[in-house]
């Protein structure tokens, strides 16, 4: 009982500590003497970002690296607001996915200037001064848009007539929206059939995929593919399909990005037809570069995760072992 009381209270101040900005003056390396990592996420949107909050809690834990992290909520104001707390709280290193690139020099300027190192992880940001973080770890969201463009390219080379796409784009102003959009424009372009009839922002989330394809559906007189900037958007598109009346991979030829459990479910059942992967388990390697520069250490520039795609056999393989 006693015990009980205690817990409760431990995790009250923990949560007090997270949120406000100054907390107890902890020092760089923390009580311990592990390191601390102040990290701040871009929100819960997708199964992919579920996924990688995952993999960074419990790599954290395993590296015995003390981990503050902060859910954006996908806004950039909270993301400013958590990194500033972070340098107020003397974190030894901070890490960020940042929700949009543009905006960030500002506050990179005060980490820069209170010693704290940055590592940017997932997606980037569109910054000149490379000075300002040490590092990026994430996909290559261009390379991922192209292959989703060359698999349709393919797909409809013996397509006579046009072949009307409708694209659902992540966030607006995101690296991988504003990546993978373009990757697969230049993967189309020189397929003159291939037209993209209608494209506008499904936010990355299953309920705005669905309202969004809803939309699609009702304006366009013939749609033949939807391209999902990931899975969630593909998945609640696929409802929007069926309530329809039309046959999701089928009716619609489908081809989305990221390869999470549900998403390669609906793959090996044939309702979406192709997909693109991109790995959420950032986590190992984020920590191994958290402890190499808060040593001081030299690391390269940009890392980049290693990805392949699905088609729907290769997907009915792998689903078995699938972890997220
Ligand atoms: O593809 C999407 C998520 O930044 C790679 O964000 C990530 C993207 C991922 O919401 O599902």
């Amino acid at each position: 009982m006693f015990g009980k009381k205690l817990t409760v209270v431990a995790v009250g101040v923990l949560g007090l500590s997270l949120l406000t900005a100054c907390g107890n003056a902890a020092d760089s390396t923390g009580g311990a003497g592990s390191i601390v990592l102040g990290f701040s996420q871009v929100g819960a949107e997708s199964g992919w970002r579920t996924a990688n909050t995952k993999s960074i809690q419990e790599s954290a834990k395993s590296a015995g690296i003390e981990l503050k992290f902060s859910d954006a909520q996908q806004k950039q104001e909270n993301q400013i607001t958590a990194i500033r707390s972070f340098i107020q709280q003397k974190v030894k290193v901070i890490a960020f996915s940042p929700v949009v690139e543009s905006g960030w020099d500002t506050v990179l300027k005060e980490a820069k200037t209170a010693n704290i190192p940055v590592i940017l992880t997932d997606r980037s940001v569109d910054s000149s001064d490379k000075s300002l973080y040490k590092t990026f770890l994430g996909s290559d969201f261009v390379a991922e848009g192209k292959k989703a463009g060359e698999w349709l390219v393919k797909e409809t080379a013996s397509a006579s007539g046009d072949v009307n796409v409708v694209e659902l784009q992540g966030s607006t102003g995101s690296a991988p929206a504003n990546d993978r959009k373009k990757g697969f424009a230049d993967a189309i372009a020189s397929a003159s059939k291939i037209k993209v009839v209608a494209s506008q922002t499904g936010e990355f989330t299953r309920a705005k995929g669905k309202e969004v394809m809803e939309a699609f559906l009702k304006s366009q007189s013939k749609i033949d593919v939807l391209y999902a900037h990931n899975d969630d958007m593909a998945l609640g598109a696929i409802e929007a399909i069926e309530a329809a009346g039309k046959k999701p991979g089928t009716d619609i030829k489908i081809v989305s990005v990221d390869a999470v459990k549900d998403g390669m479910t609906a793959l090996a059942d044939g309702k979406i037809n192709y997909i693109v992967e991109c790995n959420p388990l950032l986590g190992p390697q984020l920590m191994d570069l958290v402890k190499k520069v808060s040593a001081g250490q030299e690391v390269p520039a940009r890392i980049e995760t290693q990805e392949t795609e699905f088609d729907q056999a290769k997907a009915k393989a792998a689903l078995p072992q699938r972890q997220y």
